[in-house]
């Protein structure tokens, strides 16, 4: 299959995250990427091709103006400030402060428009979500256009980013607008299947009210993992939507014989769905060396998820998420890839 892939990825750079309580370099960093890129050049999986331009159209069916308007200045206006390093939040408006309406300084827009501080601004940022954006449209095209399948190799991530905010290392909600831009171009129903091992709120709070849009979710349980406030079993949709959001969430240490269980339960639940297309969010942070992450699936296991998802037989655009052993980050998520293609 074709893999879209910019380099302007790159740009976005040099990035610092809390954790454990000490600040550490940002585990959401370019190299991810370029191992993928690599592997998928070393494995012959087929051609890589440049992203094509796309209006920011298709990004605002799904989040909202002055989000995506805020994107594009957060990093200039923090500059103006006079720092330099990473922008981010520190201050959020939770239960019993004002959210209902918008502040006008740099440090209070970025906590009114994030879950957390996982998701800074650096000077190429914005050119970065940007191509991510482009990448996810590109590749769409590509599967609307007859291909079984594509590759969008996104970075940065999207799926924790909601209608207005960001955060978890996500701007742009790569898989929610491919799947927002399919529906948009003539497809009844789409599924979204996210494999990544944190839960994609993003992508739930996107679709939670509407029938077009089935969300399945495959991750580390929210009573112990990130990103904690959604992905739990009894959220299934509200509204028209209810019966169209599956959550399957899982233990710290869970390996393949549950995880590959929770698939099948997530791919029959698609299949009764007849969608049109199926947007998988591919994250390989499920591996058992993640650093950040507390499942055990192995290398040997992604090309059964790939597999999988082929036997649904279904047109298929994949979006990269997330994976933070770079080392293997390549191997594991082209192995879905290759799964996918029987090989
Ligand atoms: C993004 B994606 C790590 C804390 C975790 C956020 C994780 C975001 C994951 N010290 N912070 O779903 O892979
Ligand atoms: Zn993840």
């Amino acid at each position: 299959m074709k893999t879209i892939y910019s380099p302007t990825h790159l740009r976005h750079a040099g990035h610092w995250e809390v954790a454990g309580g000490t600040l550490v370099p940002g585990f959401e960093k370019p190299i991810r990427a370029e191992y993928v890129r690599s592997r998928a050049e070393a494995v012959g999986l087929g051609p890589i091709l440049p992203p094509s331009s796309f209006t920011l159209d298709a990004a605002l069916r799904v989040h909202a103006a002055d989000y995506v308007e805020f994107l594009g200045k957060a990093w200039d206006m923090w500059a103006a400030t006079g720092r330099h390093t990473t922008a981010l939040p520190m201050t959020w408006p939770v239960k019993g402060l004002r959210n209902d309406r918008r502040p006008e300084s740099i440090d209070a827009l970025l906590g009114f428009y994030s879950l957390d501080a996982g998701a800074g601004f650096q000077a190429g940022t914005w050119d970065a979500i940007r191509s991510s954006y482009e990448t996810a449209l590109t590749a769409a095209t590509l599967v609307k256009g007859g291909e079984r399948a594509a590759f969008a190799l996104c970075r940065p991530p999207g799926h924790h980013a909601g209608s207005a905010f960001c955060g978890g290392y996500c701007y742009i909600n790569n898989a929610a607008v491919a799947a927002q831009w399919f529906l948009d171009q003539g497809a009844g129903r789409v599924a979204v299947l996210d494999v990544d091992y944190h839960h994609g709120n993003g992508t739930q709070e996107i679709f939670y009210g509407r029938s077009d849009v089935l969300v399945v979710n495959i991750h580390g349980d929210p009573a112990t993992e990130y990103p904690f406030f959604l992905g739990y079993a009894d959220e299934t949709g509200a509204g028209a939507g209810e019966g169209f959001n599956l959550n399957l969430p899982l233990p710290w240490g869970t390996d393949w014989t549950d995880w590959g269980a929770a698939l099948e339960a997530g791919c029959r639940r698609v299949a009764d769905y007849a969608p049109d297309v199926v947007v998988v969010s591919l994250g390989v942070d499920t591996f058992e060396r993640d650093p950040i992450s507390h499942f055990r699936l192995t290398t040997a296991d992604y090309p059964k998820i790939g597999a999988r998802i082929e036997k649904l037989g279904l047109p298929t655009l994949f979006v990269m998420e997330g994976g933070y052993a770079v080392e293997e980050i390549g191997v594991n998520a082209v192995g879905v890839l290759e799964g996918f293609e029987g090989r």
